[in-house]
């Protein structure tokens, strides 16, 4: 995307101000009360799924920057009372990034030009301390719950895999949205299912998976601001299209800009879309109840989750 192009977007779509000069929440002020109601109203069925990936060594990290948890245990055996050396216990310590597995984004993880989210200076914002603004605990409290739509592209497009550098337009989104008979509403976390996570789920091929892959292209942020969705969450790993062209592009990562930096769109990566999208095309039902919450890592720039979605 040219800058210039890109700006234009940018100003449409910044939300700075837009709930309070200190918000640090972004969209999800979008859900509500009558939000969580409604989400809450999709349950009726009784069935859980599970949209996490397990972390742990074999996790879908290559190593390089970005590396698999390690988990060692620290107490083992350990007698609660020496006295009655029957009853022990054990504790443990992991070793891993927050954006080692599934995860979200907080709002200070991306920025340009030097100002993050809500006109927050990145100069006074960012150390090695982390985020002293933006930090994931602010998307913690309440938690990040509403109702969910999967969006199936990858079975919208009757392929087997999308091509790697396929970047998803607003048509398909749309498209999307009429074949399976859904209309988002206002505080709505979408679901975006591309299949990329097979690469590591069913293939193992963690090179393939943390490299180029299909996701929405830059514009969709547009359809995602004109929805008053709360979050956008993705089976690959950046949620957006990851292409040569985008990468050097004037603005590489445009969509996470435009979400993160300019909306305060908070962005859910490696959700494991498979069982439930299953589901979803058996039942013909697309919504949900979505529980994701981060966990409060004070000034982090991201957070583990296991997100739960319940029909
Ligand atoms: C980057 O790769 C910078 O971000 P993410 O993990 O959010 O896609």
């Amino acid at each position: 995307m040219q800058r210039q192009d890109f700006d234009a977007v940018a100003e449409r779509l910044r939300n700075w101000g837009r709930w309070g000069p200190e918000d640090q929440r972004g969209t999800l002020n979008h859900i509500g009360p009558e939000t969580l109601r409604d989400a809450a109203a999709t349950v009726t069925a009784g069935k859980l799924f599970n949209l996490g990936l397990n972390f742990d060594k074999n996790g879908p990290q290559t190593g390089a920057g970005r590396f698999n948890p390690k988990l060692y245990a620290t107490d083992l055996f350990t007698p609660l009372n020496p006295a009655r050396p029957s009853a022990v216990y054990s504790d443990d310590v992991i070793h891993m990034p927050l954006q080692a597995a599934t995860q979200w984004d907080a709002l200070g993880h991306v920025h340009y030009d030097g100002v993050l989210y809500n006109n927050c200076k990145a100069c006074d914002t960012l150390s090695e301390k982390g985020a002293a603004r933006l930090g994931i605990e602010h998307l913690a409290t309440p938690g990040i719950m509403s109702r969910g739509v999967l969006l199936d592209i990858l079975r919208l497009k009757r392929l087997e895999r999308l091509p790697v550098d396929y970047a998803i337009t607003v048509d398909d989104l749309n498209a999307a949205c009429a074949a399976q008979g859904v209309t988002m509403r206002k505080g709505d976390i979408v679901l975006i299912r591309t299949g990329h996570i097979q690469r590591f789920t069913l293939e193992q091929d963690r090179a393939a998976f943390t490299g180029l892959q299909p996701g929405l292209s830059p514009l969709c942020a547009e359809w995602v601001h004109d929805h008053s969705l709360a979050a956008v969450c993705a089976d690959n790993l950046a949620v957006e299209v990851m292409d040569a062209a985008g990468l050097g592009s004037d603005m590489p990562l445009a969509f996470h800009m435009l979400c993160l930096r300019d909306m305060g769109c908070p962005l859910g990566e490696m959700f494991n879309l498979d069982a439930l999208a299953a589901d979803c095309a058996d039942d013909g039902r697309y919504d949900f109840l979505l529980s994701a919450p981060p966990i409060a890592f004070t000034n982090a720039f991201g957070s583990p989750v296991n997100p739960l979605a319940l029909k």
